[in-house]
């Protein structure tokens, strides 16, 4: 049973929940291995068509637990820490063929920034604030948030952002494209579950395949990216959605994808 997580299925949403609330959910090794396990489940579970990730309390994720970080200085290679735990739950959530929706309830930093950069596009709450976080125990970025912040935000604003630790309430960070849409606290789980069912209840498989082609084309030439569209067409094109998706608008009335 996981502990510092909490993970439910309910009408094809899974919740992943952060569940530190008094450590702003920080992140220990414990804590990252129980997040990838929740991620495989959601991979392999046929009944899960999309994925909610959030935080309990006022935080979201504070990144790195600092305790655990000074208790094992010396014992750890950081690079392997890396390797073996954050940079696979990114990567996790990026090669998950099912949406992935952050829902940012409050401070997301360091890793736990990463985390909700990662996901495939994100809720905040106006309580919610980012924080690159790293410049401010002297280190360098990690859990892809010099990628993902380069991707989003661009070159300016990463270097900013991550040189500063500078941290952005959610309004800047709607202007600075980290986050698809703001909310009032008061709203913000109604927002998150509206969306959240209405992407489970799409095309599951043509929602994994676009994500397999927005991760491929980022490291593409137009001509090479071209191509891979036409390649992953020609699987989007034999599932059972697409046949459903085309039948329902010849016949004017709404589809009923079933995830196939
Ligand atoms: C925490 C944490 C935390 C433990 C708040 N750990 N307790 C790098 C290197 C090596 C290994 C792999 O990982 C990484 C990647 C990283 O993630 S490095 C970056 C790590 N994160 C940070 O440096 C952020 C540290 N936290 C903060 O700067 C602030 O807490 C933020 C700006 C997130 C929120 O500020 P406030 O809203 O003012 O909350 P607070 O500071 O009062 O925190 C509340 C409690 O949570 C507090 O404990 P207390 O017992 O006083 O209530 C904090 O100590 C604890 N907490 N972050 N990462």
């Amino acid at each position: 049973m996981p502990t510092s997580i909490g993970f439910e299925v309910a009408n094809g949403v899974a919740t992943l929940t952060l569940n530190r609330p008094d450590r702003l959910n920080a992140l220990t090794t414990a804590m990252t291995g129980e997040i990838l396990d929740a991620i495989k489940t959601c991979g392999r579970d046929e009944s899960v068509r999309c994925l909610v990730i959030t935080g309990a309390g006022r935080g979201f994720c504070a990144g790195q637990d600092l305790e655990e970080l000074q208790s094992v200085q010396g014992a750890w290679s950081v690079g392997d820490h890396l390797r073996h735990g954050f940079n696979q739950v990114v990567l996790g959530l990026r090669q998950l063929e099912k949406p992935v929706l952050g829902a940012i309830n409050g401070v997301a930093a360091g890793a736990g920034l990463g985390i909700a950069l990662a996901a495939d596009l994100r809720i905040a709450s106006d309580k919610a604030r980012f924080s690159a976080a790293f410049i401010g125990i002297g280190l360098a970025p990690d859990t892809g948030v010099s990628w993902l912040l380069h991707q989003l935000a661009g070159p300016a604003r990463a270097f900013e952002l991550l040189a500063t630790g500078a941290v952005v309430d959610a309004a800047a960070a709607e202007r600075m494209g980290l986050v698809n849409q703001v909310v009032p606290a008061a709203e913000f789980e109604s927002t998150v579950m509206s969306l959240a069912q209405r992407l489970a209840q799409g095309p599951t498989r043509g929602i994994g395949l676009t994500k397999r082609v927005l991760n491929r084309v980022a490291v593409l030439d137009l001509a090479a990216a071209l191509e891979y569209e036409a390649q992953v067409q020609d699987i989007a094109i034999r599932t059972s959605d697409h046949a459903e998706g085309l039948a329902a608008f010849l016949a004017k009335r709404p589809p009923a994808f079933q995830g196939k």
